[in-house]
């Protein structure tokens, strides 16, 4: 029996908050897991804390699928962001330490390699649809096979995924939330004019994607889709808001572009209907939020039954022990569709020493056994949390809306 002696919650903030748990076992070994939830961070660090790890001692760390189970149905309270991400951590470092006393990189405990490795998409973005795209083209001279494009929205002081530090995209900005102000109509006017001028100048042989991040109704959705389906995006992503997994039969009735949504689901109930259905092409739930490794098999799982392809999410807010995680899972799926990769900030990486590589468009897991990835604490220790907060979103004429 491999017995989990202790663990701990390590909250670092190199740049913004993360929450790593990690787990020690009878024989020396350790396996780490993110838990970080953008703008409630210490939520999901008491709940593990509190409410997980007084659980977690003398339990065998080799039972993975038991130790899901008795969290997720333990809880009595099921499902939810804090919860999931809290089972998600836990997830991650009992697979880390079961590679690690294999001696074998995570991918082979998931049923090895169905590709060399997982194509990533990077993010171009600017204040116009010119300045967007000159980072555009330095991406793809860098050998990114797929980019995501988001501009500024003429009319508009700020819009989702528009950062003044280009290469780092840190949505939580502020001690309390900063709101911004949205308008559907000058979005909606702004984006076939981007795609038209991309496909102008980036041509045919790159992938391009795009986040409308929750603001549209299913109308909308599907205009917006007609319009962009003469340049071919690789996906529109969270057009509507999903809580009413049908709001996607309208889209689906209107355009054929692609769609994706999913990075705020946190278990499979979240998306059945999209995936039973085909209302989606690409489900974006990723280790952190979606339960981990063990939960996210079984949604990629039911998607591969109904044509869904996986597109994790892989914003800057998820660590690089989630995208270690991601990477082991990506390969070993029949199902991969594309893996966000939004780069983390020099300190983020000195303070997680991670093993994947970036080559030919695609990101590789590496080959040391586990994850692949281990946090300094030292270092992490010189970096006291933050508070930030995601903002909040107006119409113009003050409504509260998605943001
Ligand atoms: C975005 C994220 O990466 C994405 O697709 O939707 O930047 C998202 O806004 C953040 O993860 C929220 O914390
Ligand atoms: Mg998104």
């Amino acid at each position: 029996m491999l017995k989990i002696v202790s663990a701990k919650v390590i909250i670092t903030c190199p740049g913004r908050n993360f929450v790593t748990l990690k787990i020690e076992t009878s024989d020396g070994l350790t396996g780490i897991g993110d838990a970080t939830l953008n703008g409630r961070e210490l939520s999901v660090a008491s709940y593990l804390t509190d409410h997980v790890i007084p659980c977690l001692i003398g339990r065998d760390a080799h039972n993975i699928e038991d130790t899901w189970q008795y969290l997720y149905r333990g809880a009595y309270w099921r499902r939810g962001p804090v919860t999931m991400s809290a089972i998600a951590a836990v997830d991650t470092a009992l697979w880390d330490i079961k590679a690690k006393a294999a001696g074998l990189p995570l991918y082979q405990l998931l049923g090895g390699r169905c590709r060399e490795g997982a194509m990533v998409y990077s993010h171009a973005n600017g204040t116009t649809i010119e300045e967007t795209l000159e980072q555009a083209i330095s991406y793809k001279e860098m050998g990114y096979k797929a980019i995501r494009l988001q501009s500024g929205v003429p009319g508009l002081k700020s819009t989702y995924g528009v950062s003044g530090t280009k290469l780092f995209y840190e949505p939580a900005d502020a001690d309390l939330p900063t709101e911004n102000v949205w308008s559907t109509e000058k979005y909606l006017r702004s984006v076939p004019a981007l795609f038209e001028k991309a496909r102008e100048v980036l041509g045919w042989d790159v992938h391009l994607l795009h986040d409308v991040h929750h603001r549209l109704t299913p109308i909308e959705a599907g205009r917006l889709g007609k319009d962009l389906e003469p340049y071919r995006p690789f996906w529109l992503e969270d057009t509507v808001v999903a809580e009413n997994q049908a709001n996607f039969r309208l889209i689906r009735q209107h355009t054929t572009t692609p769609l994706a949504v999913g990075e705020i689901f946190n278990s499979i109930w979240d998306c059945k209907q999209l995936i039973e259905e085909q209302l989606i092409d690409y489900i974006r739930a990723t280790v952190v939020h979606a339960g981990g490794i063990t939960h996210l098999r079984r949604i990629a799982a039911l998607a591969d039954l109904h044509n869904v392809r996986t597109g994790c999410h892989g914003a800057t807010d998820l660590s690089p022990v989630c995208m270690s995680a991601a990477l082991h899972f990506d390969v070993s799926i029949p199902n991969f569709g594309i893996q966000e990769w939004m780069h983390h900030t020099k300190e983020t990486d000195e303070v997680f020493r991670r093993t994947y590589t970036f080559k030919d468009g695609m990101l590789h897991p590496g080959e040391m056994p586990g994850l692949g990835v281990e946090i300094d604490e030292k270092l992490a220790a010189k970096y006291p949390y933050k508070r930030a907060f995601l903002p909040v979103n107006r119409l113009e004429d003050g409504t509260l809306y998605n943001w």
